[in-house]
């Protein structure tokens, strides 16, 4: 059976515009018993069919297939195979990530026995009540499509099945097959046509005329209209159409994290990030926006502000999105269809906004790019702002390089700061904005494009938690520039914590000592922990620079330039000096009741700010 599905996958193309390619660019895995002798001996058996790259960790090689598929505007991804329980359960993490993003991976678990014979075999939960049960299971929550195949002829339906999932636009995601291990090894007699060449083609769905009609008729009662651009923009290479729709109308556009990058950062109708992490040109403008166009965008929290950014009491919404769950939100006019081929249908309907407000949205653009400008040289010392780091990374990067990042502090500040010039340059994944992403992700993005220079983006907590794949970038000769920012613990959240008057708890890494309780200030009697993150990458193998400032950290990325493996930046930065909100907030909730007079405070704070939340209905 695992010999029919690797030649099966290898027979697998997507056509979209005309362009026709493999879908699987190879499998990543991890071997054990419930994957060496089935997954594992069709691909030593046949490896012009499926190249074989070998991971270190399980969530870190679906992050790295995750990252592959984003750059190939998911037009390819890889399939990746584990052993039975805990490898396949380290994909999890993986799988929740490519769902929430919307982006395709193949994941094939190994499973306990179909015979049920050897039963428990290593690793297997059993389940008292259930003996149908196993730690794949729990894929069912994360997966656009789940199955276990405990009869090798039904690999066909879920073969099938697991391929409309993935290349479909509004479905795609995790698809995990579940492969009992002894069902692996077993002979079947499966058709030729099933293993033959097969090619899916990805169409563009073309909106319907009345919902067009309704879209246009909403567009045109704007009088400060503003477009937020989602990933569903790059994802449908629909840059170039954004641009001529926003040349013809002068509509301002704003970016969420997956859509930056739609327009380049100095294009005239450019306001840059939106929502919690937004800019304050493009926040202030929202607040006031009469129409919201949102493309390919689901709306999250951040893109929102909690739903607080748009503030106009009359504001109206057009969704334009392939995706029936996205389209229908904020009670918007739905356009269900493509990204590109709505912009294209909306091109000609004659609208232009009035001057006045097109220099308005002009005179807010300029002054952010002062502001950014001022964030990337503030001089600060000793130890420089992590914004100089960002911003000596802008100055020095190519605008074909790309920016890889997840978690922590930077995500924020590179939505609001990175100057994109390129809509490929900007991969922060923050959907699930998963912790340990950042190099594994890195890894992927070089792989799809090994042309281009990849820098990841690390902070010393994201590095602590996956940092293996430093090891198989060299195994792969995928040169990364790994930049890890110490600060000495989970600042983004120790500034959090602060905020709601919890002095940030737990969230640096300090000696643990009783009584003390590892507050984030600079008076705690607790020392930091004499931790070496420069020299752990260099035993990983890495090419390692210790950059002391900023002008050695430009250094640094001059030398790592010439370098031909991995190398990791490490440069230390004041975990106090952070990139202030601007005019956007974000909803934690804090204690109602409590003894703690700065948490009674927040509550105040936060309960003041509840009264800008909306429900957009
Ligand atoms: C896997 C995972 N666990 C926990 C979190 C919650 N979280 C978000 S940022 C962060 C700290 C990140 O620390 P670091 O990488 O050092 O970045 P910094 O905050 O210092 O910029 C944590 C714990 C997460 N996003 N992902
Ligand atoms: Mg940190």
């Amino acid at each position: 059976m695992a010999q029919a599905l690797v030649r099966f996958l290898a027979a697998q193309y997507v056509e979209r515009d005309g362009t026709e390619q493999r879908f699987f660019a190879g499998c990543w895995g991890i071997f054990g018993h419930g994957n060496v002798a089935g997954i594992g001996e069709a691909l030593f058996e046949s490896p012009d069919l499926l190249r074989y790259h070998m991971a270190r960790n399980e969530q870190s090689m679906v992050h790295s297939a995750v990252a592959y598929a984003r750059h190939k505007d998911r037009m390819q991804t890889l399939a990746c195979t584990s052993s039975i329980g805990p490898g396949a359960t380290n994909m999890l993490t993986g799988a929740a990530l490519a769902t929430v993003n919307r982006l395709p991976v193949l994941l094939l678990p190994g499973d306990v026995f179909a015979s049920r014979v050897p039963d428990p075999v290593l690793q297997q939960l059993e389940v008292p009540s259930r003996g149908d049960v196993s730690v794949n299971d729990a894929f069912q929550a994360v997966s656009r499509y789940w199955d276990r195949i405990t009869r090798a002829e039904q690999l066909i339906p879920a073969a099938l099945a697991a391929m409309r999932v993935l290349v479909s636009p509004t479905d795609t995601g995790a698809v995990t097959l579940a492969l009992p291990q002894d069902v692996q090894a077993e002979a079947y007699d499966y058709p030729e046509e099933f293993l033959a060449k097969r090619v899916w083609h990805i169409e563009r769905r073309v909106p319907d005329p009345a919902a067009l009609a309704r879209a246009v008729d909403t567009i045109r009662a704007g009088k400060r209209p503003l477009i937020v651009a989602g990933g569903g923009v790059i994802y449908a290479c629909a840059s170039d159409a954004l641009r001529s729709f926003v040349d013809e109308t002068g509509i301002p556009v704003a970016e969420t994290q997956a859509g930056k990058g739609s327009l380049p950062y100095d294009h005239p109708s450019s306001l840059g990030a939106i929502g919690a992490t937004g800019t304050a040109a493009a926040n202030r403008v929202a607040k006031d926006a009469d129409v919201v166009i949102g493309i390919g965008t689901r709306w999250s929290d951040f893109t929102t502000a909690s739903k607080s950014v748009f503030q106009n009491a009359g504001v109206r919404f057009v969704n334009v999105n392939v995706a029936e769950l996205d389209v229908q939100k904020l009670g918007a006019t739905q356009v269900t269809a493509d990204a590109r081929v709505t912009l294209e249908a909306l091109s000609g309907i004659g609208y232009r906004v009035e001057a006045a407000y097109r220099e308005t949205c002009a005179k807010l653009a300029k002054d952010w790019d002062a502001e950014v400008g001022r964030l990337y040289a503030l001089g600060h010392t000793p130890l420089p702002a992590q914004s100089e780091v960002i911003g000596a990374l802008n100055d020095f990067s190519g605008p074909k390089d790309v920016v890889v990042c997840a978690a922590g502090s930077m995500p924020g500040e590179l939505h609001k700061l990175w100057r994109t010039r390129d809509r490929k340059q900007y991969h922060v994944e923050y959907g699930y904005s998963c912790m340990g992403y950042e190099i594994a992700g890195a890894l992927g993005v070089k792989l799809a494009d090994p042309a281009r220079e990849v820098y990841s983006l690390v902070g010393d907590g994201s590095y602590l938690m996956l940092s293996e794949a430093v090891v198989t970038s060299l195994q792969e000769h995928a040169k990364l520039v790994i930049v890890l920012i110490d600060n000495h613990g989970f600042a983004s959240i120790g500034g959090l914590s602060r905020s709601l008057g919890t002095d940030g708890f737990g969230t640096q890494f300090r000696e643990s000592k009783p009584g003390v309780r590892g507050l984030d200030s600079e008076d705690d009697p607790a020392p930091y922990l004499p931790v070496d993150l420069a020299a752990n990458a260099e035993s990983l193998g890495a090419h390692v620079i210790r950059a002391r400032g900023i002008s050695g950290f430009r250094d640094a990325l001059a030398a790592a330039k010439k370098v031909e493996r991995t190398v990791v930046i490490h440069v230390e930065v004041d975990r106090y000096v952070s990139v202030p909100s601007y005019e956007s907030w974000w909803e934690v909730p804090v204690a109602a009741t409590t003894e703690i007079a700065d948490v009674r405070a927040a509550r105040k704070t936060y309960d003041k700010a509840k009264q800008k939340q909306r429900r957009y209905l």
